[in-house]
């Protein structure tokens, strides 16, 4: 039988990279988002692989939807081995004190309590199993705030904070839990975050040879692949030209020289 992973967020960036990683490395998977098409475009690209793809769509801040989906899954699909808690998104770069309340409460409920309800409805089937790997999606950001980034850096603080919690509960385990924390990726994140604006979103990638999805996949994937008594904590990965979350060095002539 085949391990499973469930990702959520699998419909873009990094969530797909993993999908893909996963997928070409023997996993089944669920893969959750809120967009049917792209979930079943990507079940069928998966199938390249032999990989048996279950999309579930939800939206991770409904709660009552994210359970009633984890309720009614298959017999087939309840074990989840590794769990990668990815859906989330950054919006806007206003000061604190000038930041729109619904950019601030999508940000909460997507990066932190959907985060807490996917863990709370799968990890006590990894703990009856005694096995499982949970995987969150943190960021540099979390390690300290930058210029506008206020409430998305908290948000990823708070996964930091989450992500420590959940190991110490789970000591006594066979369960190992993973922060991932990228620096820059060029993904969807930035255009989402500029409300749309591509060109805006360009920019904070341009000269620095970002990181990509496939990246974070790939560190993903060795981290669930590690022997079991090795327990992949943390891991901080940034692009060569970045040296934290607000120190770049970027050139314009730079994006050829590293490809
Ligand atoms: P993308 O925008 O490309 O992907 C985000 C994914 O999350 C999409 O599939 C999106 O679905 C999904 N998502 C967002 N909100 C919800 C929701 N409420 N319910 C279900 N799914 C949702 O960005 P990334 O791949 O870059 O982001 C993935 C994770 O990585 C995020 O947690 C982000 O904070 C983190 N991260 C990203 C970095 C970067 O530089 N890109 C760096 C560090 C961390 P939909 O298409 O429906 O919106
Ligand atoms: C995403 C990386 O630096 O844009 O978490 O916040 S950053």
């Amino acid at each position: 039988m085949k391990k499973i992973a469930l990702i959520t967020g699998a419909t873009s960036g990094i969530g797909e990279a993993c999908a893909r990683k996963f997928a070409q490395g023997d996993y089944d998977l669920i893969v959750t988002g809120r967009n049917q098409p792209k979930l079943d475009a990507l079940k069928a690209s998966l199938s390249e692989w032999g990989a048996d793809v279950l999309p579930l769509v939800f939206d991770v801040r409904d709660r009552q939807a994210a359970i009633e989906a984890v309720d009614v899954l298959p017999d087939r699909w309840r074990d989840v081995d590794v769990l990668i808690n990815n859906a989330g998104l950054a919006l806007g770069l206003e000061k604190e004190y000038e930041g729109r309340f619904d950019d601030w409460e999508t940000m909460i409920d997507t990066n932190i309590k959907g985060l807490l309800t996917m863990t709370r409805l799968i990890v006590p089937h990894m703990v009856e199993r005694n096995r499982g790997h949970i995987i969150n999606i943190g960021s540099v950001a979390g390690d300290a705030a930058y210029a506008g980034g206020n409430v998305y850096c908290a948000t990823k603080a708070a996964v930091k904070a989450i992500t420590d919690g959940l190991r110490i509960d789970l000591v006594d385990t066979r369960i190992r839990v993973t922060n991932l924390k990228p620096g820059l990726v060029e993904t969807n994140f930035s255009v989402t975050r500029f409300h749309g604006n591509k060109a805006q979103a360009d920019n904070v990638y341009r000269g620095i040879h970002p990181l990509t999805g496939a990246d974070i996949a790939d560190t993903a994937f060795f981290a669930a692949s590690a022997p079991e008594h090795v327990q992949i904590a943390e891991v901080l990965i940034l692009a060569t030209h970045q040296a934290n979350g607000t120190v770049c060095s970027k050139d314009p002539d730079r994006e050829e020289s590293l490809s």
